[in-house]
């Protein structure tokens, strides 16, 4: 029965980043009624939360944008190559203005529900403001990096300095003068944090468990001129990044490392350093497949650290080891090995001295303890899977996701899952996210979602639902991809190792992302084989 005060709409959203915004904009835009939620303050997703200092995003800001409006392609113009956060949250802000996105999205509310009421088939979704919501379709724009980690460090909460975690940073500026800051990783977050820190803090304390390899961004201010040359080509630029392994412009190699001499490898290793951003990795087709190629490429990106970091103790604990370059994020930096040079700045080697614990006045590793009166978390997220299994999400039968992912994440292309019927999900686990531009899959997610929809509605069917078949086989493609991968080979949040007791293994697609693009078509183009349809809705008597 339906419930007392639930209120009807056609599609539920839950999320209002990137992924959120847009399917607001497109469902709208198809004429459905919708709602969104929203469990931070404004739209943004990420790019809300993240306001620690020099928050900055890693791929080309011209990438890393909205492709389906001319139009914003045309009004907005980005200021640097590598847009800093508050430029991404003015970007953001300018969307949501133009499209009215806003209105949709109830801010600072969290989903706590979500179920599948089989009878009535409505997803039923109950917020944190003890409101009820019912739709017959439901999309999980929830993110990969949406459920912060804390560390699993004994007496966190005994600190009684600043603590401070990068994923819930606070809106007012915060001065690290005179101050003794530590922070705790040192992934993409922690370093962008230690190189903008370390020169304003009194001293800085880097907790180091494992380095990551990191290369120069060498970001710039873009210029009228390349903007306008930008705005000419946005077709061509997104026709490029739409047919691309990830989904960018990044320029990719087709030559394999040891096709070419020494001479020439250590050329192409040197101009690509030079180049900055992610170039090394577009130096050789077959750098995450073959490991002795890998190898060679880390050597060179290691050899780099102390003809910049002075200590050479220091420079060699910095240097990565034991796995394989690209198979942790790889992360680009403007002048973290530099913030070693500073007096101020020391790097706390965990792999040597380990934390012990928190306590009130600091960190205490097995060598001593370090007071502080700021700490700094950046130790990463629940990836991929975190955000779904931290609420429930029943489906049939009173099935939870929680119980379907127990032992690792499933689903039909990281679109649907079989159980689930009318779920969708945006840059689900089992899809390209993390490893391709997340704009590019979110805008093919939410797409596909609405081809889905539309497909439904012209033919009258009610549910919508993959078959365990389909996600079996897809699972299966999943699986053999990913046993060629060298991404196995580092202990990352793409794996699952990075949180406790979460099953481990790569569940991403680890083809590319064109090459998603052509699996997700073809399961519209054999007419939704790969799907099973519920009973078109009851026609009235009489
Ligand atoms: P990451 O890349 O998961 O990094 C988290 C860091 O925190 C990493 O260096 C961890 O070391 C470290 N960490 C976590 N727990 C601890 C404890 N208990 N002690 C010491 N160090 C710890 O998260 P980020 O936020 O930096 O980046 C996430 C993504 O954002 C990134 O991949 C890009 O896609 C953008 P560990 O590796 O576990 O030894």
């Amino acid at each position: 029965p339906a419930r007392p005060g639930a209120r009807r709409v056609d599609v539920l959203v839950v999320g209002g980043g990137f992924g959120g915004m847009y399917a607001v904009y497109r469902f709208r835009e198809m004429g459905l009624r919708l709602q969104a939620f929203e469990a931070g303050g404004d739209v943004g997703g990420v790019w809300y939360w993240n306001r620690y200092p020099g928050a900055r995003v890693d791929l080309p800001s011209i990438d890393y944008s909205y492709s389906f409006s001319p139009e914003i392609e045309q009004e907005w113009t980005w200021s640097e190559q590598f847009a800093a956060q508050p430029e991404l949250l003015r970007y953001i802000d300018f969307v949501a203005k133009k499209l009215s996105l806003r209105p949709h999205f109830q801010f600072n509310t969290r989903v706590n529900r979500a179920h599948w009421d089989e009878a009535r088939s409505l997803w039923v979704l109950e917020t944190d403001r003890g409101e009820t919501w019912e739709a017959p379709y439901c999309v999980m724009a929830t993110g990969p990096l949406s459920i912060p980690k804390e560390p699993d460090i004994p007496g966190v909460q005994r600190f009684k300095g600043r603590l401070l975690h990068a994923a819930k940073w606070p809106h007012e500026p915060v001065s690290y003068k005179g101050q003794r800051v530590g922070v705790i990783g040192t992934g993409s977050t922690g370093i962008q944090i230690v190189q903008e820190v370390g020169p304003k803090a009194g001293e800085l304390f880097v907790f180091q468990r494992t380095p990551s390899f990191t290369m120069p961004m060498r970001n710039v201010d873009l210029d009228a001129e390349y903007m306008a040359e930008v705005k000419r080509n946005y077709a061509g630029i997104r026709e490029a990044a739409r047919n691309s392994a990830v989904g960018g412009t990044r320029p990719q190699s087709t030559r394999a490392f040891f096709s070419v001499t020494r001479a020439q490898r250590q050329a192409l290793l040197e101009d690509a350093w030079k180049q900055g951003g992610l170039a090394m990795l577009g130096t050789f087709s077959d750098l995450m497949i073959n490991e002795e190629a890998n190898e060679q490429v880390a050597e060179f990106v290691r050899n780099r650290i102390p003809e910049i970091v002075k200590d050479p103790v220091t420079a060699e604990k910095l240097k990565p080891k034991g796995y394989p370059i690209f198979a942790r994020r790889p992360c680009l930096d403007s002048s973290y090995y530099e913030t070693y040079n500073l007096p101020s700045v020391h790097l706390v080697d965990c792999l040597t001295d380990p934390i012990v614990e928190i306590t009130e006045k600091g960190v205490r590793t097995e060598s001593g303890e370090i007071e502080l009166d700021m700490l700094i978390l950046a130790t990463g997220y629940d990836g991929l899977t975190g955000a779904l299994m931290a609420f429930d999400v029943i489906g049939r039968d009173g099935r939870k996701v929680n119980d379907k992912w127990k032992d690792g994440a499933r689903s039909y292309l990281g679109l649907m899952m079989e159980g689930f019927p009318n779920l969708f999900m945006t840059t689900g686990p089992n899809g390209p996210a993390a490893l391709a531009n997340i704009i590019r899959i979110s805008e093919h997610d939410v797409d596909w979602i609405a081809g889905a929809i539309t497909h439904m509605h012209r033919n009258g069917l009610t549910t919508i639902e993959p078959t365990s078949r389909a996600e079996e086989d897809w699972m299966g493609v999943v699986r053999n991809l990913a046993k060629r991968s060298l991404i196995n080979k580092a202990k990352t949040w793409w794996v699952g190792a990075n949180v406790k007791d979460k099953p481990q293994g790569l569940t991403l697609f680890t083809g590319g992302f064109h090459a998603y693009r052509q699996y997700s078509a073809a399961a519209v183009q054999d007419g939704y084989a790969s799907f099973s349809f519920g009973p078109p809705k009851a026609q009235p008597q009489g």
